[in-house]
């Protein structure tokens, strides 16, 4: 997408609202001379390309706005609005936007391969191609676990596409990338305390900095691989936010009812089998009673048992 608006001479600017902390995601960003601008964060704060008013038009990407803090404060007005692409589930109050292409694949990258197959790839030298190609495929091996959950027949035929395309070093480069030793410390940790009941599993990673949220997820796939386990519960604790991974394989299981359980929710959605829920962190720094060494247990048990209840309670 974003070579395709600097083909059509039009200024694209990739913004996003959390920051990129996954290794794997590092690596990725590194490979491709992309600008991304994290609005939410700190260091972006003085920049005008943080702020909604810099901006003439905006696409929605793999989102439908319910994770843009922009589109949930009503900074992006529907007459600018001009694409939503996107794979999420996505509920009745969906925005309206000129061209909107919502499709049920496992990766939203699959719904721009198909783009480039039917013909957007003509604009494209080999090289370009060739890198476009790479981030794609990165794209779907990443959102389906390589081709293991959440595939549907659009990704395999775009793997299928994609495969010869790419540059494959790049492609080993990013899935290959290690995992610090505080990564592996806290996710197994939190595997060694979870709580097990009637197919329903929850873990709490605990405090964790901005740069380690990507375990939260990873604690909720791996509780997944546990025996008679049909839905997962993970939660991290943020400076800011606290950070929930859920994951179910159920065929009854509903997202939006859990959601519903927090009214005060900052964020979230999701895709079939996998959601996140963004709930405000209130023991920030700035706060009254502050996370200090001798209450962060004690407020970590708190948030814990709170959550837990909310989600139990009928
Ligand atoms: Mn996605």
């Amino acid at each position: 997408m974003y070579e395709t608006c600097l083909k059509l001479e039009l200024i694209p600017i990739i913004t996003h609202s959390g920051t990129i902390n996954h290794p794997q995601n590092i690596s990725f960003v590194s490979n491709f001379a992309m600008q991304l601008i994290p609005y939410g964060s700190d260091t972006m704060k003085d920049n005008p390309k943080a702020k909604p008013e810099f901006y003439d038009y905006f696409m929605l990407l793999d989102g439908y706005g319910s994770t843009s803090s922009w589109f949930r404060n009503g900074k992006i007005p529907e007459d600018k609005l001009l694409a939503i692409i996107d794979h999420h589930d996505v509920e009745d109050d969906k925005p309206k936007a000129n061209y909107s292409d919502i499709r049920k694949t496992g990766a939203a990258s699959s719904i721009f391969a198909e783009y480039l197959k039917d013909g957007l790839d003509t604009l494209f030298e080999k090289e370009e191609l060739e890198n476009i190609a790479t981030g794609l495929f990165l794209g779907i091996m990443k959102d389906t676990d390589n081709l293991v959950k959440r595939v549907q027949p659009l990704d395999w035929a775009m793997h299928q596409y994609l495969y010869p395309l790419r540059k494959s070093s790049v492609v080993d480069d990013v899935i290959n990338t290690k995992n610090s030793k505080e990564f592996m410390n806290l996710k197994y940790k939190a595997l060694l305390e979870t709580l097990y009941e009637d197919g329903t599993s929850f873990a709490c990673v605990g405090w964790i900095p901005e740069e380690l949220r990507g375990v939260v997820a990873e604690v909720a796939d791996a509780m997944m691989e546990v025996e008679n386990t049909h839905t997962a519960y993970s939660i991290g604790i943020l400076p800011e936010i606290i950070d929930v991974s859920i994951r179910s394989d159920k065929s009854s299981y509903e997202f939006k009812r859990i959601e519903e359980k927090f009214p005060e929710r900052k964020g979230g959605g999701g895709k079939f089998g996998a959601w996140r829920l963004v709930l405000p962190n209130q023991f920030t720094e700035e706060s009254y009673i502050k996370p200090c060494d001798s209450n962060k247990d004690n407020l970590q048990e708190l948030i814990y048992s709170e959550f837990k209840k909310r989600v139990c309670d009928k």
